[in-house]
């Protein structure tokens, strides 16, 4: 008789999108614990959806088999087949779609890390066939900031936290158990003497620990950004030599910056204007700081404004690319890129005119991107650079719009990949219209999201503990790690990366899906390092090019100019105002006196997952409406009573949770709740119809972003009422 042992494996959590390295131990083909590694500082990284990510991965809620919808769509009732047959006809329906009305018919969803570290492969296939509608979650968080930022001055940044002296966290909020890895990072920062500024309208966990907290009302970061700007400007604490020699249009945002006094900046924030003044001072008179990413600001009416100023705070306090600022960590050209296997070159200028959104919000679009095609190719060698996956991407209410039958042109094919779409972006209930009207609709995932309860077929997704990955942060960061699978996917659960290339297969591409695994892909990504993946895997952590700063002394930035640019080329070449601007989304009134804003993350979840996982759930086990003391008792209600919170765009429910932190007049609506033990079928969704945020986001042209057409999820009119 054999004595099992107990294997450890290296692996990248992908439970969210923040990817801790951690290690996997198995035993007999199942994970027995999720814990870290033993070395500073990722000794910390871990979290308890990490480390509980496998309760999840083996719940009774997985599905492990391909499943085709019998009877009408949204119905309940499916039939197990083979994926065989489950291939076959979706490249058979997709073809009768393509056929009858052009291979922009078809548009793909998929998520942040889970499934977009896909090598590509999604973008490849939709290239090959002819279809520009690509859309994803990081239209509302990193890929949308990625496309400004190259915009501006060519890269997205990565903060610098181990040399920084001063961080600001724009509501952004890491913890414990959100985002671990940067939580650390910020008290690593703070315990070496660096300052902290948060901006946050409650409370928050940072703000009990920051130096100046800025209590600012939701959605108004743009505005408080010029009040700064005005500051550093008229105290003239900028870098002069690098305004100098390195930014364009300084004296028009001079002239721009001068009609936001701080008296005019502190009515539209609410905060008061010495304290604006303060935070100024402290962010431009530290030695060097950085502005951490936050998805915040990716999220609201002024979303393009507010990404360009951190983006200008940055440069004109001479924080670009130095040490203790923001790197721009550039291409890893050691490795071969997810750009180079996408093939956007391979989709005909005609089809890329097609994408949706484009028209209208083009900032994040092939449009938009245009003019970076020469700079990317003047510094990096290539002219197509998909940061985060979210540059080239089709905008998601306009993909909805048109998928509901409201566009220039049908969408009637919808695959949705690790992304519960249906309430992932905004107005649920055009989503829900738009993929009733499909003829075709594939859903790849782990569980019955209310997404895949309105599919045709629901393909079985592995998970991150039962693939190898080739984990290269889409591109933020230079450096690479390899996760490496522990156990074998239950059933007959399969990677997405096995599905593009099937289909591509099936639908005619035969020779640009060569690869009879994974693994062999891998080995050509790593061919210039002269390394195998199995090899890599065995002997190596990770690959990190080493960092220079100021790289664009030699280079350049890759944006049209050359240079920083803070008064933008391409936005006025696009019809859009060039410089940054603050403009108000409609505010509280007699009928919606009070103002939401949703998220703060929960511990025990990741977005709209992990409902299904018992020890999480019980900790959390219903979504919670936050409220001031104040607000709570002029409504008359009570904590932990059920409450509605409702705007003109729907209602949701929710339990009554009074919070000392929170501001009078503002109400936090938590994103993402559904109960997957609650009953399915499209009547229900698992009662996403009773508790989903995205009922609430709305995407009527006041509440979005013009450049980008992303909605306003920071700072809507609404109203609380008991149930
Ligand atoms: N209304 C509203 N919309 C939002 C937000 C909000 O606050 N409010 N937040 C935005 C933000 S910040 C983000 S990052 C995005 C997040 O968007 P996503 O990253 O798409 O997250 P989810 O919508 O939770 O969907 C992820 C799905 O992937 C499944 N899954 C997990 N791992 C795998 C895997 O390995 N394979 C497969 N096939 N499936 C897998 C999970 O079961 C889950 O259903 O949403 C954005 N959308
Ligand atoms: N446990 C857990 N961790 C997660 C996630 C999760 O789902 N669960 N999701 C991950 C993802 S994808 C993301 S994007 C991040 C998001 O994480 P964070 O960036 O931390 O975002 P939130 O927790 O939604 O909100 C952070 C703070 O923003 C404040 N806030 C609300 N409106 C505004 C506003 O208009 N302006 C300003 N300045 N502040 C405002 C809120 O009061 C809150 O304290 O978390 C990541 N970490
Ligand atoms: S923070 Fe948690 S869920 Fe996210 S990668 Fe780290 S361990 Fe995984
Ligand atoms: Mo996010």
């Amino acid at each position: 008789m054999t004595v099992s042992e107990t294997k450890k494996t290296n692996a990248v959590c992908a439970s969210c999108d923040i990817g801790c390295p951690l290690v996997v131990e198995s035993k007999d083909g199942e994970v027995v614990k999720i814990g870290t590694h033993d070395k500073a500082p990722i000794k910390d990284y871990i979290c308890m959806k990490g480390a509980n990510a496998h309760v999840g991965f083996t719940s009774e809620h997985r599905i492990t088999k391909p499943l085709k919808r019998v009877g009408e769509r949204g119905g309940d009732s499916w039939e197990e087949i083979s994926w065989e047959q489950a291939m076959t006809e979706i490249a058979e329906k997709l073809s009768q779609v393509v056929d009858k009305h052009g291979p922009e018919s078809l548009a793909v969803a998929t998520s942040q890390w889970n499934t977009s570290n896909d090598n590509g492969m999604g973008r490849r296939f939709m290239n090959l066939l002819g279809s520009p509608n690509w859309i994803s979650g990081v239209a509302l968080c990193a890929g949308n900031t990625a496309a400004v930022n190259r915009m501006t001055y060519g890269w997205f940044p990565y903060a610098d936290f181990k040399n920084t002296k001063c961080v600001v966290l724009f509501g952004h909020n890491p913890r414990k158990h959100s985002w671990t890895p940067i939580y650390h990072k910020v008290r690593a920062a703070q315990k070496e003497g660096a300052k902290l500024i948060v901006v946050d309208p409650r409370r928050s966990s940072n703000a009990d620990l920051a130096d100046v907290w800025l209590p600012i009302k939701p959605g108004t970061d743009a505005a408080l950004c010029l009040g700064w700007l005005n500051v550093i400007i008229e105290e003239e604490l900028y870098d002069k030599d690098f305004v100098r020699d390195w930014t364009v249009g300084f004296d028009e945002l001079k002239a721009r910056v001068a009609e936001y006094p701080l008296s005019r900046v502190a009515e539209i924030t609410g905060v008061d204007e010495e304290l604006i003044r303060e935070a100024a001072r402290v962010y431009a008179e530290a030695e060097s700081a950085c502005i951490p990413w936050t998805p915040i600001t990716d999220q609201q009416r002024n979303s393009t404004s507010a990404i360009r100023l951190q983006c200008i705070l940055r440069a004109l306090t001479g924080n670009v690319d130095s040490k203790g600022g923001d790197i721009l960590h550039g291409l890893n050209q050691d490795i071969m890129l997810e750009d180079d296997l996408e093939l956007h070159h391979m989709l005909p200028q005609q089809q890329k005119d097609k994408q949706l959104g484009a028209d209208k919000h083009p900032v994040f679009t092939y449009r938009g991107m245009e003019a970076l095609k020469e700079p990317a190719k003047r510094v990096w060698g290539r002219e197509y650079v998909n940061l985060l996956t979210g540059c080239f991407m089709a905008v998601p209410y306009s993909t909805f719009r048109a998928m509901a039958g409201q566009g220039p042109y049908p969408v009637k094919a919808f695959i949705s990949l690790g992304n519960n779409s249906l309430m992932g972006y905004s107005n649920m209930k055009l989503i829900y219209d738009g993929m009733m009207n499909q003829d075709l609709v594939v859903v790849h995932e782990h569980i019955m999201t209310p997404t895949a309860q309105l599919a045709d077929y629901v393909l079985p997704g592995d998970s991150w503990v039962e693939r190898n990955t080739f984990y290269d942060s889409l591109g933020w960061v230079s450096a690479i790690m390899m996760s490496n699978k522990a156990i074998e996917p239950p059933g007959e659960c399969r990677s997405v990366f096995d599905f593009w290339c099937d289909l591509g297969r099936r639908m005619g591409f035969e020779e640009y899906f060569p690869w009879q695994s994974v693994e062999e892909l891998y080995d050509l990504r790593l061919e210039k390092l002269g390394i195998s993946f199995e090899e890599f895997s065995r002997t190596k952590a990770m690959n990190a090019p080493k960092l220079a700063y100021k790289k664009y002394e030699q280079t350049g930035f890759a944006t049209p100019s050359g240079k920083v640019e803070l008064e933008s080329s391409i936005l006025a070449d696009l019809g859009f105002d060039p410089l940054p601007y603050y403009i108000e989304a409609p505010q509280p009134d007699a009928d919606y006196p009070l103002m939401m804003f949703t998220g703060v993350r929960e511990d025990e979840f990741f977005q709209t997952g992990q409902r299904h996982i018992p020890v999480l759930r019980n900790r959390n086990p219903e979504p919670k409406i936050f409220l001031h003391p104040q607000d709570a008792e002029a409504l008359g209600v009570e904590d932990n009573e059920w409450v509605y919170v409702e705007n003109p765009a729907g209602k949701v429910k929710g339990l009554m949770a009074i919070r000392e932190n929170m501001p009078a007049g503002v109400v936090r609506v938590p994103h993402g709740w559904w109960r997957p033990e609650t009953q399915q079928g499209k009547e229900h969704l698992s009662s996403a119809w009773e508790i989903s945020d995205a009922q609430l986001t709305i995407d009527d042209v006041a509440f979005i972003d013009p450049e980008q057409g992303i909605p306003h999820l920071r700072g809507m009119p609404c109203k609380v009422y008991k149930v």
